[in-house]
């Protein structure tokens, strides 16, 4: 049975695109190569409300590599997700490309996550995208270096250690009901496939988990740099005086607990700051 593509608006052609393209590297990788591939995020931290960025680290010690779908998934729905900025569509994927069956077939809804190329290996690609695919705690980063194959963009073999790209994702505000503060990745190899030129596949690949840890939030620090310090004081008269307060009630800013931002919370942060006084706790 075939795959219906009629009727498909332009975020579903551009998916089935990216379909067809991977069964070009599927159709093409009778001639493969090996090559030790590492696919890693590193362990990092964040605050309750904050967003931080996760940059996706690749080492290739053989072959070049032109494109590649990588895929990840979270463990705690609960306690994070990927921001996402827009639906982009429907995405239809092969799971035993050539022969694409409705039992083949995955029909998983994707929205466009915010990814920055800056300054990074995929910097001048093609296309690089960032999705969330079924629920907001997986993850796919899609790149192709070349639509063209000249395969002048490629990562070259014996990069090490260097940045393909940064995602973002938001620790949620409210704090972890179950406890335990700590958020898993884990790479979903099954999804996930590299290219090297001429269509090659690159099968030898490694995806390295990721751990997440939720930090307790600091008294007065507005701004999640991990202290109190006057750039905080700065943000707390902007948030009383200029109502520009942060989006997380769950930020420890309220010091003299009664429950909304005020001058007495200023004048605290203030003695706490700069006249070594404890650390304002609510009872
Ligand atoms: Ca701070
Ligand atoms: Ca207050």
């Amino acid at each position: 049975m075939r795959t219906r593509i009629s009727g498909l608006t332009t975020g579903r052609v551009l998916a089935l695109t990216l379909v067809l393209i991977g069964f070009g590297w599927v159709s093409l990788a009778a001639h493969t190569v090996a090559a030790p591939l590492t696919i890693s995020i590193p362990d990092t931290a964040g605050y309750p409300g904050q967003r931080i960025e996760l940059p996706i680290i690749i080492s290739t010690d053989v072959d070049s590599v032109v494109g590649f779908q990588i895929s990840y998934g979270m463990d705690r729905p609960n306690v994070m997700r990927f921001p996402t900025d827009t639906i982009v569509d429907t995405l239809i994927v092969c799971l035993n490309p050539p022969e694409c069956t409705e039992t083949d077939t995955t029909i998983d809804t994707v929205a466009s996550v915010p990814i920055k190329t800056e300054g990074h290996l995929c910097e001048n690609w093609d296309y690089v995208r960032a999705v969330t695919f079924g629920t907001e705690t997986n993850l796919r980063v899609t790149g192709l270096a070349d639509l063209a194959c000249q395969c002048d963009k490629a990562i070259l073999p014996f990069t090490q250690e260097e940045t393909l790209c940064r995602v973002t994702v938001d620790v949620f505000c409210h704090p972890d009901p179950f406890g335990g503060d700590e958020v898993n990745f884990g790479g979903q190899i099954p999804a996930t496939s590299f290219s090297a030129p001429l269509g090659r596949a690159i099968e030898s690949f490694t995806l390295n988990p990721a751990h997440i840890d939720v930090l307790p939030l600091v008294t007065g620090d507005y701004d999640y740099s991990g202290f109190a310090d006057a750039v905080d004081l700065q943000m707390m008269i902007q948030c009383l005086f200029f109502n520009t307060c942060p989006d997380c009630d769950a930020l420890n800013i309220d010091l003299d607990c009664n429950g909304e931002p005020n001058a007495v919370d200023m004048n605290l942060l203030i003695q706490y700051l700069f006249f070594s006084a404890e650390e304002p706790v609510c009872p």
